[in-house]
């Protein structure tokens, strides 16, 4: 008799979830914080769909506590929160004083969870450089300043938390500080070609150098972190690098399928490459030349072998449709067009508040396995995954409370995940939903929420956990064993 394995998850998966400082602390001047590009970005008019900002936020700056009481609440193992900068460094450069009080205002956190028996991971950067950095010298445009100026706040921040913290992520999704920054225009600081949308970058460039200053800095933190800190503290460190799964726009066109492999590579293994083989893919060197930069042996030093773990956010997947034409100077996928719908008209998911957004489990456990075959079986920890609802923010309370969609993509998320665990040898340890409340979702403002509790934001910030934040923990110990 044959006995069948069910798919499950390991006894001491850590699960739990993400938030990122800009988008739920709010308090932007109190305490001696400083701008960070995103204050400046969204004062732009347009720039931010409904005229919003993160000045109030989900005030988690003075709501930590219910904040963390909300995640015990839940049942939460582990939370994932982002470092403002700006609070910490003010004026950014390592030779700019340390603000005391917005250290604190992390360490604070820290100890609350730890007190609640929560794992604090510790994202360093999640979007929000500090303005001056900006303004001193171009920001991640300038790798000899910037990182210099980004391993101090490492540093700073390594130094505060001591063993308090076992899990560091350097950097969250590079390739939305790189392309929605500098290339689309759409993220802070907002450069692009386009000149309707700005007067500044140059989109067959910038991204690429970006990319490359974020790389090293990251690998010269991992340094710092190992040489000085690991042996004392025992931490790990990683990165959080994004990726959308991508399916063929047909599946009888070897081109759409070669296309797919490169859509993987332009957004994931720009970053993975180098730090898991020591160098870009070769599709990109085809595609871009001497755009991209290339690795000096002391860089190459740095950034390769990096990674303690690889950071995963996942949502979503693409239908991938090659281009017959020469890539345009300002492309940055690998030359091709991405759809929702396939050449039957088939849609890869339902549709959701965002339009970039279709849930399609199946292909989460496609690139958990994809990932850990490309990259020798790394570690892995998913460090955001989560949907928005269509028209959510249109409902009533009681309505948006029952999110039974939101409920279903857990569902079907967390067992694709476990099939990937169970069945393709995929080494996956921790998943942090994105996101524990509804918060600045960028540059869509406050009309999409991703939170598994409400926000109230015309009733002083009040939080109301929706039915996801129940059922997520039911489904985690159903398939932890
Ligand atoms: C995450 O990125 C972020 O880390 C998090 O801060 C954010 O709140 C969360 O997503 C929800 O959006 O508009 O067509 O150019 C997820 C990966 C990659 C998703 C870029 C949106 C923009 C596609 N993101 N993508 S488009």
């Amino acid at each position: 008799m044959g006995s069948t394995t069910k798919a499950h998850l390991p006894k001491d998966f850590l699960w739990g979830f993400a938030t990122a400082s800009y988008q739920i602390e709010g308090a932007p001047h109190e305490d001696g914080r400083a701008d960070s590009i995103w204050d400046t970005f969204c004062r732009i008019p347009g720039k931010i769909a409904d005229g919003s900002s993160g000045d109030v936020a989900c005030d988690s700056y003075h709501r930590y506590k219910e904040d963390v009481a909300l995640l015990k609440s839940i049942g939460a193992k582990a939370y994932r929160f982002s470092i403002s900068w700006s609070r910490v460094i003010p004026l950014g450069g390592r030779d700019d004083p340390v603000n005391e009080k917005g250290l604190q205002y992390y360490v604070d956190l820290v100890d609350e969870l730890h007190a609640n028996g929560i794992e604090p991971l510790i994202t360093l950067f999640h979007w929000d450089l500090p303005q001056t950095l900006h303004d001193r010298y171009g920001g991640f445009l300038n790798q000899e300043e910037y990182v210099q100026d980004y391993v101090r706040f490492a540093r700073v921040m390594f130094k505060a938390m001591g063993s308090k913290v076992k899990m560091w992520i350097t950097y969250n999704e590079p390739w939305c500080s790189s392309i929605l920054g500098y290339s689309i225009g759409q993220f802070a600081p907002g450069h692009t070609s386009d000149r309707k949308k700005s007067p500044v970058g140059d989109s067959s460039i910038e991204p690429w150098r970006v990319g490359h200053s974020i790389l090293i800095s990251h690998g010269a933190a991992v340094k710092v972190y190992r040489e000085e800190f690991k042996s004392s503290d025992g931490g790990e460190i990683g990165i959080t690098l994004n990726g959308d799964w991508v399916e063929p726009w047909d599946a009888n066109d070897p081109k759409d399928v070669e296309a797919c492999e490169r859509k993987l590579e332009f957004s994931i293994s720009w970053f993975a490459d180098p730090i898991y083989k020591g160098e870009y893919p070769a599709s990109m060197r085809k595609q871009l030349g001497d755009r991209l930069p290339s690795f000096t042996d002391d860089e190459r030093a740095l950034v390769q072998g990096s990674n303690d773990f690889y950071g995963m956010n996942h949502y979503t997947a693409d239908y991938i449709k090659h281009l017959e034409s020469a890539p345009e100077p300002d492309n940055f996928n690998g030359n091709l067009e991405t759809s929702k719908t396939n050449k039957e008209g088939h849609a890869i998911g339902p549709e959701t508040q965002s339009p970039w957004l279709c849930p399609y489990a199946p292909g989460f456990r496609k690139l958990l396995k994809w990932i850990s075959d490309r990259y020798d079986r790394p570690i892995m920890y998913v460090t955001e995954s989560g949907t928005s609802l269509k028209g959510e923010n249109d409902k009533t309370r009681d309505e948006i409370l029952e999110d039974d969609f939101r409920v279903e993509y857990f569902r079907d998320y967390v067992n694709a995940m476990a099939e990937a665990s169970t069945f393709d040898d995929v080494d996956v340890r921790g998943y942090m939903a994105w996101s524990l409340m509804d918060n600045f979702e960028w540059a869509e403002g406050y009309e999409t929420r991703f939170g598994v509790t409400f926000v109230d934001y015309e009733g002083g910030q009040k939080r109301y956990p929706k039915k996801s934040a129940r059922v997520i923990g039911e489904i985690f110990s159903s398939m932890c064993e």
